[in-house]
C-alpha cells in the first residue's frame, strides 16, 4: 500500500524549515484586479458592485441589500434538527465569549493619580462569509456572537448569492440568531471594496472580519492599507497533530482528513516520537479517504501533508513552536511537557475526545484563527477583536504636585517647553493656594 502522507524520519533541525514551509499559493497579479474593482466601486458604487456580481456570481440584479423579511423566509427553510444544532453551538459560543470580558483596571498609580481603562465596541464591523464549495454558516456564529457581546452597533454581513440571488438558509438563520439586521448579497473583492468605501446599499465599516479565497484575502489587505482594520492576514487552513501510541489511529486519521477536506491547499501534519503509529494511521487514512464525498479535494491537500518522526519530546515541542499551527491536536503521553513548552498555536485540542471539529462548530472557542505561521504574533478572533480600549485619568492637585516636576524635567529634556508649561502653570496655582491656607 502506498503511504498517503510523505514521511520524514528523524530529520536534522536544518531541514525543518523546508518541512514546515507552507505550500506556496500562486501570487499571480491579484493586486491589479483588486485595485480595478476598488476603483470601480469607489466611483460607481452599487452599479459597479452589481456588475461584478453579474459577472462572478451569475446573479443579475441591483438589489444588493437582502431585506429582513427575505432573510427570515430563507432562514425558515433550515431543517429543524439543524436549527437546534445551531442553537446549541450558539449558546456555547455566547457563553465562552461573554466570559472574556476583561477584568476592570481602575487604580492610583501614585496618590491622586487615578488611571482606568474602559472597553468600547467598534461601532461598525463587516463580516464576510464565503459561499463557494461549503457555505460556512458556522463562521456567522464565530463572528456574529462576539460582535453582539461586544455591543457593535452596526454589523454588516456580506456573502455571495447564488444565481437566484439567495443566500444559504442556515447562513440566514445564524445571522438572525446573532441579531444581524444588515445582510448584503455580495461576495468577492467587490464585497470588501463596498465595505471599505460604503455604497448606497452597503454601509462602510471600520473593521472587516472573515475568511475568503485569495482574492478576498488580497482585497482585505488592500482595505487595511486604506485604513480599514482587518481581523488578521489569512491563509489556507491547517492542523498539526502530535500523537503517540496513546492515540487512536482512526481518530488521528479522521482529524487529519477533516482539515484536508477544506481545500486543495489545506495542510495537515502529523508528528510523533513513536514511529510504530505510522502503519495504523496511514491505513486508516487510506480507508477513510476512500469514503469521503470531498475525496478529490482531500487527496490534493494530502499531497502537501507530512508525517514527521522526531527524536524526543523536546524536538516535538520545538517543532510545534517553529510551525506555529492554526490548530494543534495533542494525543500524547507527554501532554503536560508539551503544553508547558508551547508558545505558538492558534487553538489547542487535548486528548482523544477533543476533535478539531468541536472547536470548528460547537464547543465555544472561536474558529477564526491565525494560519500560515501567524500564530507567532496573532491571536485568533475573540471578544477583544471587536472592541477598543479607551484609557482615562483624573489627577488631583496633590497628584499633580507629585508627578509634575518629573513631567517638567522630561518635557524640557525633549525640547518641548509648552508641555512643561502646561504643568508649571498649574503647579504655581497649587502652590499659591497652599501658601494662602
Ligand atoms: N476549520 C475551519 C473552520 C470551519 N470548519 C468551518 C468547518 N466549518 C478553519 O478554522
Ligand atoms: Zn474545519
Amino acid at each position: 500500500m502506498n503511504n498517503i502522507m510523505k514521511t520524514y524520519s528523524r530529520p536534522q533541525r536544518a531541514q525543518w524549515n523546508q518541512i514546515i514551509s507552507r505550500p506556496q499559493t500562486s501570487k499571480e497579479d491579484l493586486e491589479a484586479v483588486v485595485m480595478e474593482v476598488f476603483n470601480a466601486v469607489q466611483q460607481e458604487g452599487d452599479s459597479a458592485v452589481s456588475g461584478y456580481t453579474r459577472r462572478f456570481d451569475a446573479w443579475d440584479s441591483q438589489d444588493i441589500a437582502y431585506s429582513q423579511e427575505a432573510v427570515a423566509s430563507q432562514a425558515a427553510k433550515t431543517p429543524e434538527s439543524l436549527k437546534q444544532a445551531i442553537d446549541q453551538a450558539y449558546e456555547n459560543i455566547l457563553r465562552f465569549h461573554q466570559a472574556q470580558q476583561p477584568a476592570t483596571v481602575d487604580m492610583e498609580t501614585q496618590e491622586g493619580v487615578r488611571c482606568w481603562v474602559e472597553q468600547k465596541p467598534i461601532d461598525k464591523v463587516g463580516i464576510y462569509i464565503p459561499g463557494g464549495t461549503a457555505p460556512l454558516f458556522s463562521t456567522v456564529l464565530m463572528l456574529g456572537v462576539p460582535a453582539r457581546v461586544a455591543g457593535c452597533r452596526e454589523v454588516v454581513l456580506c456573502s455571495p448569492p447564488n444565481a437566484q440571488g439567495e443566500l444559504h438558509s442556515a447562513i440566514c438563520y445564524a445571522a438572525i440568531k446573532c441579531g444581524i439586521t444588515t445582510v448584503c448579497r455580495v461576495g468577492g473583492i467587490q464585497a470588501i471594496a463596498a465595505l471599505t468605501y460604503g455604497t448606497q446599499q452597503v454601509p462602510a465599516v471600520y473593521k472587516i472580519f472573515g475568511p475568503g479565497n485569495q482574492y478576498v484575502t488580497q482585497a482585505k489587505q488592500w482595505a487595511s492599507r486604506l485604513g480599514v482594520a482587518i481581523d488578521m492576514p489569512a491563509g489556507p487552513s491547517e492542523v498539526l497533530v502530535v500523537a503517540d501510541t496513546t492515540s487512536n489511529p482512526a481518530y488521528v486519521a479522521a482529524d487529519l482528513l477533516s482539515q484536508a477536506e477544506h481545500g486543495n491547499d489545506s495542510q495537515v501534519i502529523l508528528i510523533t516520537d513513536q514511529e510504530e503509529i505510522a502503519e495504523g494511521v496511514q491505513a486508516e487514512l487510506a480507508q477513510q479517504l476512500s469514503q469521503l464525498p470531498r475525496k478529490d479535494m482531500a487527496t490534493k491537500a494530502l499531497e502537501n501533508s507530512r508525517f514527521v518522526v522526531m527524536e524526543d519530546r523536546e524536538e516535538l515541542a520545538d517543532f510545534v513552536n517553529a510551525y506555529a499551527p492554526e490548530h494543534l491536536i495533542i494525543c500524547h503521553r507527554e501532554e503536560a511537557f508539551l503544553l508547558q513548552h508551547l508558545r505558538n498555536a492558534g487553538s489547542v485540542f487535548l486528548g482523544n475526545y477533543s476533535p478539531e471539529s468541536a472547536g470548528d462548530y460547537a464547543s465555544g472557542t472561536n474558529h477564526t484563527l491565525p494560519t500560515n505561521g501567524f500564530a507567532k504574533q496573532y491571536s485568533g478572533v475573540n471578544l477583544a477583536s471587536f472592541t477598543k480600549q479607551i484609557t482615562y485619568q483624573r489627577i488631583s492637585p496633590t497628584g499633580l504636585a507629585t508627578i509634575g516636576p518629573a513631567i517638567v524635567e522630561m518635557a524640557e529634556a525633549e525640547g518641548l517647553s509648552a508641555h512643561g508649561e502646561a504643568v508649571r502653570l498649574r503647579l504655581a496655582d497649587i502652590e499659591a493656594k497652599e501658601d494662602n491656607t
